[in-house]
C-alpha cells in the first residue's frame, strides 16, 4: 500500500508540473507542441505538417496540428486562443496577417508559450523566438529573372498575389518588382492584383487582364492558389505558351499545369524542412537551449525539363504524409 501511495504521489507530482507553458520538459514529461497552419488542407501546409510530425516523432514530442479553413486572421485567431487555453509548451504558427495576429500571439507569449514563426511573420519583432521561412525577396527576384527569360526580356508583366499584409507574398512582390527595375529595362511591370487566395478570383483577374492588355507577355503568381487560378484562365483562353507564367509553390495542380505547358517555371519551397526545423527550434526553446532567431530555407526552380528528376520530385508538395 505504502509503495502504491508513493508511486501515486510521484506520478501526481510529475503531471502537475508537466502541463502549462514554461515547463522545461526536464520533469520527464513529453514536450507538447502545437502547429497552427495558415490554411488547413492546402498542400504547402500539409507538407509542412508532415515534416513537423516526422521530427516530432524522432524527438519524442507531442505535436498537435490545426489550421483555419481560409487563409484569414479572423478564422485563425480563435484557433490560437483555444490552443493557448490548452497551454502547450510551444507554438509553431504561420500568421495569416502581419498586424492582426499580433494580439493573439502576444497573449500566448504572456503565458510563456515558446513561439516559433514558420513561413509567415508578424510586424512585432519581439514575437517569435525563431523565424523560419524561404528567402521570399530572393524568390521574387528569381521569378522575375525566370519570367524575363521566358518573354525574351520585353513586354508587359503582371503579378497576381493573395492579400496585402501577408509577409511572404508581399516580399515576393517586392523582390520581383525590384529585380525588374534593376535589371530588366525591357519589361513593363503593370502592377499587382489580389486574389484573396481564391482560385476562382485568380482566374477572374487573369481573364480581365487578358481582355485589358492583349499584348500582355507574362504573369507572376505569388502562391499556389493564385497560380492555379491564373493557369486555368490561360488554358481556357487558349493562351498556352503565348502568355508566359511563373508560379510560386509546387502543388499537384501546378505540376500538372507545368507538364501541360500552362506554366513555364515553378518556385518550389521546402515546407517539410520548415516544419522540421520549427519543431527542432521549439524543443530547444523549451529546454532553454540556444535558439536560432532567423533560418532562411532553400527554394528550387522547377521546369518541364527537370521536374522528373529524383531530386526535384523530392521537393514537390504532397496532399498528405
Ligand atoms: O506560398 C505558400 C506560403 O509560403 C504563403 O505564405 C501562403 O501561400 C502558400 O501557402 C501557398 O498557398
Amino acid at each position: 500500500m505504502r509503495k502504491a501511495m508513493a508511486a501515486l504521489a510521484a506520478m501526481l507530482l510529475i503531471t502537475s508540473c508537466g502541463s502549462g507553458g514554461g515547463d522545461t520538459g526536464g520533469g520527464g514529461d513529453r514536450i507538447r507542441v502545437a502547429l497552427v497552419q495558415g490554411l488547413a488542407g492546402e498542400e504547402f501546409y500539409e507538407t509542412m505538417a508532415c515534416g513537423a510530425r516526422a521530427k516530432a516523432k524522432e524527438l519524442g514530442v507531442d505535436l498537435d496540428v490545426q489550421g483555419p479553413q481560409k487563409f484569414d486572421p479572423t478564422l485563425q485567431t480563435p484557433i490560437v486562443n483555444s490552443v493557448v487555453a490548452g497551454a502547450p509548451d510551444a507554438l509553431l504558427i504561420a500568421p495569416t496577417d502581419v498586424k492582426a495576429m499580433i494580439a493573439p500571439l502576444t497573449q500566448a507569449k504572456q503565458q510563456n508559450i515558446k513561439i516559433i514563426l514558420v513561413d509567415t511573420v508578424v510586424e512585432d519583432p519581439t514575437i517569435g523566438l525563431s523565424r523560419i521561412s524561404t528567402d521570399n525577396l530572393k524568390g521574387g527576384a528569381a521569378a522575375a529573372e525566370a519570367l524575363s527569360e521566358q518573354v525574351g526580356g520585353k513586354g508587359k508583366v503582371l503579378v497576381i498575389s493573395t492579400d496585402p499584409g501577408v509577409s511572404t507574398v508581399d516580399a515576393r512582390i517586392k523582390g520581383f518588382a525590384d529585380e525588374i527595375k534593376a535589371s530588366h529595362p525591357g519589361l513593363t511591370y503593370v502592377g499587382v492584383q489580389y486574389s484573396h487566395n481564391d482560385v476562382g478570383e485568380a482566374s477572374r483577374i487573369m481573364n480581365a487582364a487578358l481582355a485589358k492588355d492583349a499584348d500582355l507577355a507574362g504573369v507572376f503568381a505569388t502562391n499556389l492558389n493564385s497560380a492555379t487560378g491564373a493557369g486555368t484562365a490561360l488554358q481556357q483562353a487558349g493562351k498556352l505558351g503565348k502568355v508566359k507564367m511563373v508560379g510560386f509553390d509546387a502543388g499537384p495542380a501546378q505540376v500538372k499545369q507545368l507538364k501541360d505547358g500552362v506554366v513555364q517555371a515553378l518556385i518550389a519551397q521546402l515546407p517539410a524542412d520548415i516544419g522540421a526545423k520549427g519543431v527542432e527550434q521549439a524543443v530547444a526553446a523549451v529546454k532553454g537551449q540556444e535558439v536560432t532567431p532567423s533560418i532562411p530555407t532553400d527554394a528550387t526552380i522547377v521546369t518541364a525539363a527537370n521536374v522528373d528528376r529524383p531530386e526535384v520530385q523530392k521537393v514537390l508538395y504532397k496532399a498528405g504524409c
